[in-house]
């Protein structure tokens, strides 16, 4: 039986809203650990992360995760940057579901909000180290082996410095264009031509279009549909070699009504979510191997 590590991340200090903070907690009343269950993992709570402590101590190196599914949701997208350098596989390949691209450094940030930024820091792109991070390693992600899929609200600069790059971005016109079967293939055929690197899927829930997921504090229209970003988390299943996911950006406070839904059945013990909170539940069962039939 293989064992999913959730890891609890409940950070938004890289944005100027509060609630995905609360991210974590919703993710486990909408039932995920159960449903996970059902489809043959073990689970392990890792509990969430103590960011307050955190920057009150001595910066520490985020715990290494091998062997196990590591599951991190945020939190903002801040949180991948320690996430994937948190993964012992050098030769680590990224799928980075996104509107954006998080890939500006503090010179070109417009916002100064590190959330912006995770992909540049881990492409090693910044021109100096920042405080706190003395564990971080710039750079452990080379650009070769990041892909990004539904990006459509990229700055100036970030998009001279992407294309400057050998990094492989796949917009929403990629999509429109050749469709999400086709995307996934070029995406991974991109980052991991022979099939063999160990994968990692960072989700940013922006990614799908506002409709179906309106929690969410960063909203860009003509996003993925329902179904593309489900057919993105079933195609890494598929592929067998998923070892971690970042789970990010879901704000329950600026969320929909919760309700019932079929995902909870007649199961008293799982409670009523919104739809941007069911969605992420939805869609990393997906990626943890469930099918239609
Ligand atoms: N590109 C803008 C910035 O850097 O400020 C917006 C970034 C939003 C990032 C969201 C999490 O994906
Ligand atoms: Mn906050
Ligand atoms: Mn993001
Ligand atoms: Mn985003």
């Amino acid at each position: 039986m293989r064992t999913i590590r959730f890891i609890g991340a409940p950070f938004c200090e890289g944005q100027n809203l509060d609630g995905a903070d609360l991210g974590p907690t919703a993710l486990r009343e909408a039932g995920l650990q159960p449903l996970a269950e059902m489809l043959g993992w073990s689970w392990e709570d890792a509990g969430d992360l103590d960011f307050a402590a955190a920057l009150e101590e001595e910066a520490e190196p985020p715990p290494k995760e091998e062997g196990r599914f590591a599951l991190t949701c945020g939190g903002d997208h801040s949180i991948a940057a320690g996430s994937i350098c948190a993964l012992v596989y050098p030769d680590l390949g990224v799928i980075w579901i996104d509107a954006h691209a998080d890939a500006n450094t503090p010179r070109t940030s417009p916002s100064a909000h590190y959330h912006g930024m995770p992909a540049a820091h881990l492409l090693g792109w910044f021109d100096n180290g920042i405080d706190g991070f003395e564990w971080f390693e710039p750079g452990c992600l080379s650009e070769n082996r990041l892909a990004y899929i539904g990006l459509r609200d990229i700055d100036a600069e970030e998009g001279r410095m992407l294309r400057a790059s050998n990094v492989h971005v796949f917009t929403m016109r990629e999509v429109d264009k050749h469709g999400i079967a086709k995307v996934m293939e070029m995406a991974l055929s991109a980052i991991d031509p022979n099939g063999f690197r160990p994968l990692h899927l960072s989700l940013d829930i922006d990614a799908v279009d506002p409709h179906f997921a309106p929690g969410t504090g960063t909203a860009a229209r003509g996003g993925l549909s329902y179904r593309e970003i489900h057919y993105i988390a079933e195609e890494m299943a598929e592929t067998r070699r998923l070892v971690g996911m970042d789970l990010v950006e879901i704000n329950p406070g600026l969320d929909e009504a919760p309700q019932r839904s079929s995902m909870h059945g007649d199961d008293p013990n799982l409670k009523p979510c919104s739809p941007t909170v069911q969605l992420g539940v939805e869609v990393a069962l997906s990626a943890l191997g469930k099918r239609i039939m």
